[in-house]
């Protein structure tokens, strides 16, 4: 398998680049200074690309790689992959589902308690040495607070599974109702956001859910509630979401993703209601490793003629 070419997007493991590179021919696409020139040398031994949240393969990139047969993501999130290309082309997608479903559940509940308990806010205050001068206002509560998922998949499921053990009233929008379960179903996010305190997005990102927090939805969760995002950043309209909170239209916000990330709209800096990630939900050593040995055993898979282990396409 050593000849042939993996196409790596961008940096994303340092352990999935040392094994690529034992395995195959790997070619690393930011190192790169001239793209075109260098594709039209590499295109015909290049036949996997390995992508991830940041930078995949679009349209342009596809069109580009003429060999290309797999694209296989450090990623659950498939939005920066041109999927009907793929299928149009007959080539394959994978990405790393399950793997990362409880770390990224974890964070949301961590986002839930830091944005209500002000965990950062209080360490800010602690280490600023500005106990001495008093006790820490009082905050809210968690426990007990209903919480509204948009999204009931592997892990919009297992934040829900953790949030009913803090005693919270559990309800989700999806586009329709699921069969198992006994959460209280909404056919509209604005219902949803109407009838809930926290409201979470875990969601894929398709163009139907862009935007699916948008000003109405933040104005029926209201001055009180709380917007967790471990989605993507496009699924919540970001102006609209700095001018409610600058205006107290929205009780806080947890976003571990933004619209155009690594940029994070510095009008949030200042505010104590809202905590700023910069896209760690999977970022563990453990699951971060799992992610990567998935990536490798789906191309490895690929190259020998067997089934793919997690295929999307
Ligand atoms: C990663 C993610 O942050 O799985 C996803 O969809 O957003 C993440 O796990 C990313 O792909 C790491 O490079």
């Amino acid at each position: 398998m050593e000849s042939i070419g993996v196409l790596m997007a961008c940096p994303m493991s340092s352990y999935l680049e040392q094994e690529l590179d034992k395995r195959f021919k790997l070619f690393r696409f930011w190192n790169v200074p001239q793209k075109n020139e260098f594709l039209s040398q590499h295109a015909d031994s290049i036949r996997a690309v390995v992508g991830n949240a940041f930078a995949g393969a679009d349209a342009e990139l596809i069109n580009s790689l003429p060999k290309l047969e797999i694209v296989s993501s450090f990623s659950v999130g498939l939005d920066k992959i041109d999927l009907n290309k793929c299928k149009e082309k007959g080539i394959r997608v994978t990405n790393t589902p399950d793997v990362l479903t409880e770390d990224v559940a974890d964070l949301a509940i961590g986002l839930m308690l830091a944005v209500l308990r002000r965990i950062c806010e209080c360490d800010r205050h602690v280490r600023k040495g500005l106990w001495k001068s008093g006790d820490f206002k009082l905050t809210s509560k968690f426990s007990g607070k209903s919480v509204g998922i948009i999204g009931l998949g592997r892990i919009g499921l297992a934040i829900a599974k953790r949030a009913e053990a803090f005693g919270c009233p559990i309800s989700y929008y999806t586009r329709s109702e699921k069969p198992n379960t006994n959460y209280k179903y909404y056919p509209s996010v604005v219902e949803l956001a109407s009838n809930c305190q926290i409201l979470v997005v875990a969601c894929a990102l398709t163009p139907e859910t862009r935007h699916i927090v948008n000003r109405e939805v933040m104005e029926a969760l209201g001055s009180k509630g709380i917007l967790i995002n471990i989605g993507r950043g496009p699924h919540v309209d970001e102006k609209e979401l700095v001018s409610a909170l600058l205006e107290g239209r929205l009780g806080g916000a947890g976003l571990d993703v933004f619209e155009n990330e690594p940029e994070v709209p510095e009008q949030l800096f200042g505010l104590e209601n809202v905590v700023l990630l910069p896209h760690v939900g999977s970022g563990t050593e453990e699951t971060r490793k799992a992610m990567a040995d998935l990536v490798l055993g789906n191309l490895e898979a690929h190259f020998l003629n067997k089934p793919l282990l997690t295929p999307v396409v």
